[in-house]
């Protein structure tokens, strides 16, 4: 036995032999997670890290924990942490452990789902390309070499959070993880297989005896030592597996943005409704995805075509914001629930149906009641006689009465501020040189275009190939960017001369762009998703060699659906040229040379300190395909979060002080029908209603983190436009709120804040008594007393009663509101 085998040894005995302080001790029964004993109601929301940066997260779980959650969920990323085969990467937003302890610092328990499929909208669904390139790779199924390389991933990561103590079996704040992710949705593609997979997956996590309880989302399936759970809009007919709580992991806030897409909205008296309808039947945990959804960075958006603001209309915006009401609103919600927390978990329940789809639930338990009227009719408000009291529910809304006789909380009615965003440029002296910017520009080379070609010169990098090739296989997806390039020998005799022919490309592309002896003859890209398309542009032959290079560019790989394995990207086939009289050449089988990415980024063009200094110009051009524009600006003054205001450029990506803020589109215009003016939030949501934006950019602002400017000196910004446009619109901003509206119901506490950024600097209306109907009674006070409660105050809080404005003259039944607008 060697020393090194005596240290495993020691090490064996040490773990074993060492108990973990404050161990907590998580399992479950029919009705909830307990904790140490004890069944709990369990409020997380998902907040993912690599969508922010570390200098973010600890704001962000502050803001979680006041909204009144009690958990953060996150996914982990395989293809961020193992870009490349075994070569692992924790460092900067990747730092998992110090995520995982940021929840644990500010007292939250963390759900931690690894998949390692993830799904999220995020490049891939977080698979690492490079899994294609073993032999006989199929993924999520009874595959030796998939689950080979599943194990390494996932125990690597268990073992990694294992050793940070970070389960609550070791005292850390993981009360839940969980394998593979809706399996349910796809299983029935893998047959027999699929339900192999899914019980190996069982047996395997049961194996790495992590001491918490293991879930599977949207899988009916789950073998027995799995909890099942729920995903979706509304999980209150969800019901579980015998003997398994009721979870919700997946209580979608919002929904997420295509390039292309408009602002998708869920309201807060929707999102809080089926919040309390699940409570009110029963469940005990759900998580909102997502509770934060921020920006993803780089190349990490999903696809194909998800854009890089990844805000979800969650309670805590893109930035880091509240997003009022929701947040809000939602908060309230939660501190109720909270405290119920007993009887909810412990109490008899009893439901009542009233028809309509107007319910009662009492919980009891040692005397002591609480109740919830539902009403999910999404038409009509209803008045019930409860216990003989009369209670009209609004229409979509749940009433708490936590001792069964005074509603304190109804989902419909939001007495919360509307805080309305507002993007500024910053106010300071040298204010002009924050859009007044001094633009620099030079081309992307193309040399590689002819000589590539010359197999006995071959350029660096390039590969050659009798065939069409599947672009994420050739790059690794390591860029956007693959080059094919041909050429073709025709003279005279050949049947398909003629000075016009027409180049037929089948392509699978997200974006194409054509070349034809150098020459630039056509960019093709499909809208709505539907990225299987055909190419067709006339070029001009010459005699002799005749050179063809496509750049097919990809914007984010498939992340959801059965086998996006064998799904393949790029130039797929046939290339052909086409001659008037219809004779074809095929091109597929010529030897095709391969170059994967841009010259510029090879050359560093996106990092500060790049040699190629003196290759920048003045005197940028507009419109130009294939650009780099390089300019410097100063950070905005303050703590409010920064922006670019992108509009006037095409398509491409953009780097701050060589950091890739993710890719931009804001010539991509959004549809112009579907939005509505306002939103009516009853009835089912889904991802299509009460959208906004209709026709105008679909991202136009894009987030750059502080973390990522420099305090002192300018900071450098490099673009790569791809399409073609203007960088000189361009401007640097920063997000604030500019106006609070509120409309809160008599007997509520309006609390009114310009979110820690100004102070209330001026009251534009202000009305207490009926509002809605035009002021037919209003207390003539309204304004002086919030004026004297706000100005110049960053928040403030108004009882909204007679006692604080005085007589309205409203009627004594009439329900009386106080509407403000204040300015920040
Ligand atoms: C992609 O990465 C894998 C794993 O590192 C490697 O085996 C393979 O050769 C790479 N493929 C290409 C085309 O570079
Ligand atoms: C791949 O699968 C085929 C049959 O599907 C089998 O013949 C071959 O041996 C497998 N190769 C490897 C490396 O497992
Ligand atoms: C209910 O009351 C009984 C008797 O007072 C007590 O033993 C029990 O712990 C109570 N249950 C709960 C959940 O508080
Ligand atoms: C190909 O490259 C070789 C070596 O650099 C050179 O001698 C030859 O002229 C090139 N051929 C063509 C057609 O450019
Ligand atoms: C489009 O953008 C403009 C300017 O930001 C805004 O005023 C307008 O309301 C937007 N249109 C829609 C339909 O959202
Ligand atoms: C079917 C569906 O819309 N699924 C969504 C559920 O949430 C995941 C996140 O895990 C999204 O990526 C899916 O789009």
């Amino acid at each position: 036995m060697g020393f090194f085998n005596i240290l495993i040894l020691a090490v064996i005995l040490f773990t074993t032999f060492s108990f973990p302080v404050n161990a907590t001790d998580v399992s479950y029964d029919g009705r909830a997670i307990k904790i140490d004993g004890q069944r709990r109601i369990i409020i997380s929301g998902s907040i993912h890290y690599p969508r922010s940066t570390p200098e973010m997260w600890p704001s962000l779980i502050k803001k979680a924990k006041e909204g009144g959650l009690n958990a953060i969920e996150t996914y982990v990323f395989w293809n961020a942490h193992e870009p490349l085969y075994r070569q692992y990467d924790f460092s900067g937003n990747l730092d998992l452990v110090k995520f995982m302890k940021l929840i644990q610092d500010e007292g939250l328990y963390a759900i931690l789902r690894i998949g390692p499929y993830v799904c999220a909208e995020w490049n891939y669904g977080g698979f690492p390309v490079w899994l294609n390139s073993f032999n006989n790779m199929t993924f999520r199924t009874e595959n030796d070499a998939f689950m080979s390389e599943m194990k390494t991933f996932t125990t690597m990561i268990v073992d990694k959070v294992k050793q940070a103590n970070l389960f609550a079996s070791e005292g850390g704040p993981i009360i839940l993880a969980q394998i593979e992710n809706e399996y349910g949705n796809i299983i029935s593609s893998y047959g027999n297989e699929g339900k192999s997979y899914i019980n190996w997956c069982a047996n395997f996590a049961e194996s790495l005896k992590i001491g918490v309880p293991w879930i599977m989302c949207q899988e009916s399936d789950a073998p027995q030592s799995m909890i099942n759970t729920c995903n979706g809009w509304y999980c209150d007919q969800f019901w579980p597996h015998q003997n398994k709580p009721k979870l919700w992991t997946e209580n979608w806030s919002g929904w997420f943005k295509n390039w292309g897409g408009k602002d998708p909205h869920r309201t807060a008296e929707d999102l809080s409704f089926a919040v309390a309808r699940f409570y009110q039947y029963g469940g005990t945990l759900q998580n909102y995805y997502m509770y934060h959804g921020g920006t993803n960075f780089g190349r990490t958006a999903g696809g194909p075509y998800i854009a890089t603001s990844y805000d979800y209309d969650a309670p805590i915006d893109e930035y880091g914001n509240l997003n009022q009401p929701k947040w809000g609103h939602l908060k309230k919600l939660h501190s109720l629930l909270m405290s119920m927390e007993k009887i909810l978990t412990y109490g008899q329940y009893t439901n009542t149906d009233y028809g309509r789809m107007m319910s009662s639930t009492v919980y009891s338990l040692n005397g002591t009641r609480v109740c919830f009227l539902g009403n999910a009719n999404n038409k009509d408000d209803i008045t019930i006689n409860f216990e003989g009291r009369k209670y009209t529910v609004p229409a979509w809304s749940v009433s708490i009465l936590p001792d069964c006789v005074t509603e304190v909380y109804n989902t419909a009615r939001v007495n919360t501020q509307t805080s309305v965003m507002v993007k500024e440029l910053p106010a300071e002296a040298e204010e002009k040189r924050h859009y007044d910017f001094e633009w620099q520009w030079r081309a992307e080379h193309f040399e590689h275009l002819k000589t590539s070609l010359n197999k006995s010169s071959p350029l660096k990098g390039v590969t050659y190939a009798n065939q069409l090739l599947d672009q994420k296989i050739v790059t690794n997806d390591t860029s956007d960017y693959l080059w094919y390039m041909t050429s073709v020998d025709v003279n005279e005799d050949d049947p398909i001369w003629g000075e016009e022919v027409t180049l037929r490309v089948n392509c699978d592309c997200h974006v194409l762009h054509a070349f034809f002896n150098g020459k630039h003859i056509g960019t093709k890209w499909v809208k709505n998703g539907q990225y299987s398309f055909v190419f067709e542009e006339s070029a001009k032959l010459k005699r002799g060699t005749n050179s063809i290079s496509l750049l097919s560019v990809t914007v984010g790989l498939q992340n959801y659906g059965a086998y996006i394995d064998k799904v393949k990207n790029g130039i797929l086939g046939p290339v052909k040229l086409v001659a008037p009289n219809s004779i074809e050449k095929d091109l597929s089988t010529n030897e095709w040379a391969y170059k994967v990415g841009l010259n510029g980024i090879e050359r560093g063009l996106q990092n500060i300190d790049t040699k190629y200094k003196r290759e920048w110009h003045s005197n940028i051009p507009f419109n130009r395909m294939f650009v780099w524009y390089k300019t410097s600006f100063r950070t905005p003054k303050g703590k409010d979060a920064v922006v670019l205001d992108l509009w006037g450029l095409g398509k491409g990506s953009a780097w701050v002080n060589g950091h890739n803020i993710g890719r931009y589109w804001p010539s991509y215009l959004a549809d112009e029908n579907g939005c509505v003016s306002s939103c009516d939030y009853r009835g089912d949501y889904t991802g299509s209603k009460c959208l906004t934006n209709c026709g105008n950019s679909s991202q136009r602002w894009y987030h750059v983190p502080r973390s990522f400017l420099n305090e002192e000196e300018d900071n450098t910004l490099v673009l790569f436009e791809e399409f073609g446009g203007n960088p000189t619109h361009i401007s640097v901003r920063t997000v604030t709120v500019g106006k609070a509206v509120a409309h809160a119901y008599e007997g509520n506490r309006l609390e009114l804040s310009c979110d820690g950024s100004r102070v209330i600097s001026k009251i534009n209306f202000a009305s207490f008594g009926n509002p809605t109907s035009k002021g037919s009674c209003h207390s003539p006070n309204s304004l002086s007393v919030v004026e004297k409660a706000c100005i110049g105050k960053e928040s403030c809080s108004i009882e909204v009663s007679e006692k604080t404005f005085g007589a309205s003259g409203c009627g004594k039944s009439q329900m009386k509101r106080l509407a403000v607008e204040v300015e920040c």
